[in-house]
């Protein structure tokens, strides 16, 4: 390393960063060491390198980039993702853990020599706004100017802000080697590894360039806070924040936890409401309230279908010129094309295939598309016109209610109101998502995803519940909890609901909070009156919502939701729960079963529930 770089370790005054970097240096074995601060010239260089070695190239919109991950290294590799354990742990969850010792022998083999010949650079960044209690750490090292790059887009620089460590150790710290290159992708697939060590607050990556495998910022670093925050009392969760814009120019604060293909993000981005973020956050108690920051200050979005109709505000940001780095799509003459995007796309170019033409084959006989159902972008959140004005506040947004997500198509009514914080609690851990075509696997099978973080969740899962049931303790008032499911389809297969659908649920939500609705109560918790949906359906879409919709949408499917809470039982008949999450499954079930005893009925019409008192 030059005099310049250690200039630049040194003038932090922390001798555990000097020491990671050393113990990178010697694993590694890079040519060259850089150390990029904040200064723009630093970051200008990161994306310079990242075009001179080939790991991104131009294309014609100014600013624009491709990156190609190897054909084997589309998403997560959630097989060899695992938790370097010192004993054996029983989470309740199933864990994918390597005893400690071993992995570590493992990935250092792998890391041993991984970039001789190749430039180690040196990040750092804040995780949250800065000056900012919510902030954490993080110290990246990796010899890919790809994962350098993205993560600058994605996170807020922090050479400064670890200055105010003193010298303490406590940062999070991710070693990532991209590892043998051919054409600018990993080729050691099978030697990809990613192995989290959670009493040491470090990661390491190697053999891959995936930006959920790579970037150690990205669900790596997550799974770090997810552990810390559970020891400290607050909460890291895999939640969007939006700003939800109601009458005279209110806008109150939601987060929401959604499985992937659930509606994550068409809920975020919904027409006319602001954006805070859409993947990650940190909530905290701060005098008596729940306020919550964005932990990433851009967005890794799935590519595929944003078009000018179904995502105008993000299709716009991809075609205006900026700095943006498409990844797995096609490029044809210096131009993006995906599947999706309602434009004409043409028969060859270059994918993540390699040369690609119409029709071509994998080496399984697979018919490759055109782009990879993962393809993504990678933009700074400011590049929405829709970014909310509080994105970077150091103290957060106020947080007043949560919303759990799901995905069926016989069950869960589409929207309903916790009728307790313990019973939102029990709703968010309790949330299932169908398969659909765009996951892999058969079609239609029900998965558990309790909060949407079930790969992520790296604490005992009794643990992390009882963290949730007990974050309201010392609240001035607890926020509010939905669980929605936009799914539900009639006996012949059909959506009942359309896409825009989504926006009443979500203003009544917003209603809600301030008592603006009355609610019916059900067993399954508090649901809309027709009349109050009714107004907002013409309001808000100007469309004529007919009671006969309301009554076959918000029917109480009773025994369907007893199968649930079957389901249910099982999987936590196994699982050391706490006392008031099984008091929420019992009472849930309980109600249920006196419901179908009084109707005597499979399904129940709203009406039916009129008479019971709610708040
Ligand atoms: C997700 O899969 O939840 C993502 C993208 O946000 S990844 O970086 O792969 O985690
Ligand atoms: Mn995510």
């Amino acid at each position: 390393m030059d005099m310049i770089n250690q200039e630049k370790l040194k003038n932090l005054n922390n001798e555990h960063i000097i020491a990671k970097v050393q113990e990178a240096i010697k694993l590694c074995k890079p040519a060259e060491v850089t150390v990029i601060t904040d200064s723009k010239e630093d970051i200008a260089y990161v994306k310079e390198l990242a075009l001179a070695v080939g790991e991104e190239k131009k294309l014609k919109m100014e600013g624009h980039t491709i990156h190609f991950d190897g054909y084997y290294d589309q998403a997560r590799d959630k097989g060899h993702t695992k938790y370097l354990l010192s004993e054996e742990v029983n989470w309740g969850l199933g864990v994918n853990s390597i005893e400690k010792d071993k992995g570590l022998k493992e990935v250092y083999s792998y890391l041993d020599g991984s970039m001789a010949g190749k430039e180690m650079l040196v990040r750092f960044f804040s995780l949250g706004p800065t000056n900012s209690v919510f902030s954490l750490k993080a110290l990246q090292i990796t010899d890919s100017a790809y994962v350098a790059h993205s993560e600058d887009i994605l996170y807020r620089q922090g050479y400064e802000e670890f200055k105010k460590l003193n010298g303490s150790p406590d940062f999070f710290f991710f070693l990532h080697s991209a590892g043998r290159l051919e054409n600018g992708v990993s080729v050691d697939i099978d030697k990809r590894r990613i192995y989290i060590d959670l009493e040491e607050n470090r990661v390491y990556s190697v053999n891959n360039q995936y930006a959920g495998n790579s970037l150690g910022l990205k669900k790596l670093a997550f799974r770090l806070a997810i552990n810390k925050a559970q020891n400290e009392g607050w909460l890291a969760e895999h939640m969007f924040i939006m700003g939800v814009h109601g009458p005279n120019g209110r806008v109150t604060y939601f987060t929401g936890a959604f499985p992937s293909a659930c509606g994550k993000t068409s809920t975020a981005m919904i027409p006319r409401q602001s954006v805070v973020g859409d993947d990650i956050s940190y909530l905290k108690k701060i005098n008596g309230a729940v306020r919550a920051v964005n932990v990433e200050n851009g967005i890794f979005g799935i590519i595929r279908d944003v078009n000018p109709q179904d995502d105008p505000l993000i299709y716009q940001a991809l075609i205006t010129p900026r700095e943006l780095i498409f990844s797995n799509v096609l490029i044809n003459d210096d131009i993006p094309y995906w599947l999706g995007m309602d434009k004409n796309i043409p028969d060859k170019g270059i994918n993540h295939s390699g040369e690609w033409f119409k029709g071509k084959k994998d080496s399984e006989g697979k018919v490759i598309d055109c782009s990879h159902k993962n393809a993504r972008y990678t933009i700074r959140l400011d590049a929405l016109k829709n970014i909310d004005p509080k994105a970077n506040d150091p103290t957060g947004v106020p947080i007043q209610a949560i919303i759990y997500g799901g995905r069926d198509s016989d069950t869960t009514i589409p929207v309903v109101e916790s009728l307790s914080w313990s019973h939102g609690v029990f709703l968010g851990a309790t949330v299932e998502s169908e398969t659909t075509s765009a996951t892999i696997g058969a079609q239609g099978v029900r998965k558990h995803n309790p909060m949407a973080n079930l790969d992520f969740i790296s604490v005992p899962f009794k643990t992390y519940i009882e963290n949730h049931l007990k974050f309201t303790d010392g609240l001035r008032e607890a926020p509010k909890i939905y669980a929605t499911n936009y799914f539900l389809k009639d006996d012949i297969g059909n959506y009942l609901n359309s896409k825009l659908d989504k926006k009443v649920w979500l203003l009544w939500a917003e209603g809600r909070v301030y008592g603006e609705y009355e609610a019916i109560e059900t067993p399954a918790g508090r649901i809309p009156k027709y009349e109050d949906l009714k107004t907002l359906f013409i309001r808000e879409l100007g469309k004529d919502y007919t009671e006969a919709e309301y009554v076959q949408q918000f029917s109480l499917r009773v025994v369907k939701y007893l199968e649930k809470m079957e389901r249910m039982s099982k999987i936590f008949e196994n699982i050391k729960m706490p006392a008031d999450f099984t008091k929420e499954l019992k009472a849930q079930t309980e109600r249920l079963k006196g419901t179908k005893a009084k109707f005597g009925e499979n399904i129940i019409s709203p009406s039916e529930f009129l008479g019971t008192p709610s708040s």
